[in-house]
């Protein structure tokens, strides 16, 4: 993670769909396997080298963990595209464990994210604004994360690093929302159950994690610099609002950037973003005006020690 003056070229995940927006907030959010796998694709072509995937039940577009629907998009993202495929551990607020690790486990993808802290995950702003629910599970699912806690105990962390990671031979995009997630990772580092190089995930703007704060942004680093010395990869992304300003700031700082519907919504203020593809692109022009070159998904499995 740490600057070179040449050579550095700056990977692009796109967070396709997620589990935190609902299909009444955006007409653009992919639902259907279909849909998911062309936003995927568009996002592909546009300069995303890891795609990171949710499914979601095609007839109401809530999140889903089942790995039958994970397999109607999967295939037709393979190939038509060379991006690393990368699939949620998180799922959805809600699902247990074995869930939301049951479409990894049967498609044995090259990454998969990890979350690495329990934390409170505060969807329900989204209530504030008064809408036209299309679907009733919308407004209870953002009303649930009232009193829910997203769950990554040490025991889960540790079950998703043994099974997923020395089973299958998956790398993990580890999600750290805040300073102690970074402390948690290099506390599995120490016990040897991981081993790098590690691609850090640092996540601002996240109710109930560190918010999207520069400084935040910049100490983020420093600890994982600290942490892991040139052992990672370091990649940003932040909710909302934030998402071009801190991705863009990432690639200053020397780090990796994250984009998609997943994590915002919107393309600029007020704007919805239209596809996957606008944030992908957004973000590699802004990048490449900053004559920063755009990791390929070959470039990216060979910086991040992927199985391929
Ligand atoms: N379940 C979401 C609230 C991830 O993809 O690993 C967060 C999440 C992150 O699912
Ligand atoms: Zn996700």
């Amino acid at each position: 993670s740490k600057p070179k003056a040449t050579g550095r070229k700056v990977v692009i995940t796109c967070a396709v769909t997620g589990s935190i927006h609902t299909p009444s907030m955006t007409p653009y959010l992919p639902i259907t396997p279909a849909e998911i796998a062309e936003a995927a694709i568009g996002a592909a072509e546009a300069g995303a080298a890891i795609l990171h995937l949710h499914a979601r039940k095609p007839d109401t577009g809530q999140p889903t963990p089942d790995p039958a629907v994970f397999m109607e998009f999967l295939p037709r993202i393979k190939q038509s595209t060379d991006a690393v495929i990368n699939i949620s551990t998180g799922g959805g607020h809600g699902m247990a464990l074995t869930e939301r690790l049951a479409a990894a486990l049967v498609t044995r993808p090259e990454m998969a994210s990890l979350n690495m802290g329990s934390m409170n995950f505060g969807l329900f702003p989204g209530l504030d604004k008064p809408r036209d629910w299309q679907h009733a599970w919308e407004p209870a699912y953002l009303e649930m994360t009232r009193d829910f806690i997203f769950r990554n105990t040490f025991k889960d962390i540790e079950f998703v690093l043994t099974e997923l990671g020395q089973g299958c031979g998956t790398k993990f995009e580890f999600e750290c929302y805040d300073v102690g997630h970074l402390y948690n990772l290099a506390h599995f580092v120490d016990r040897g159950l991981v081993k790098p190089p590690f691609f850090i995930q640092t996540i601002f703007g996240i109710l109930g994690g560190i918010g999207a704060d520069p400084d935040n942004l910049v100490h983020m680093r420093h600890i994982a610099d600290k942490l892991f010395g040139t052992d990672y990869h370091w990649s940003v992304l932040a909710a909302g609002r934030h998402q071009m300003a801190f991705t863009t700031l990432a690639g200053i700082y020397g780090g990796n950037v994250r984009v998609g519907l997943e994590d915002s919504i919107y393309i600029a203020k007020g704007e919805l973003a239209k596809s996957n593809a606008e944030q992908v692109t957004k973000i590699r022009r802004i990048l490449e005006d900053l004559s920063l070159e755009i990791a390929t998904p070959a470039e990216a499995r060979a910086q991040l020690g992927l199985k391929g």
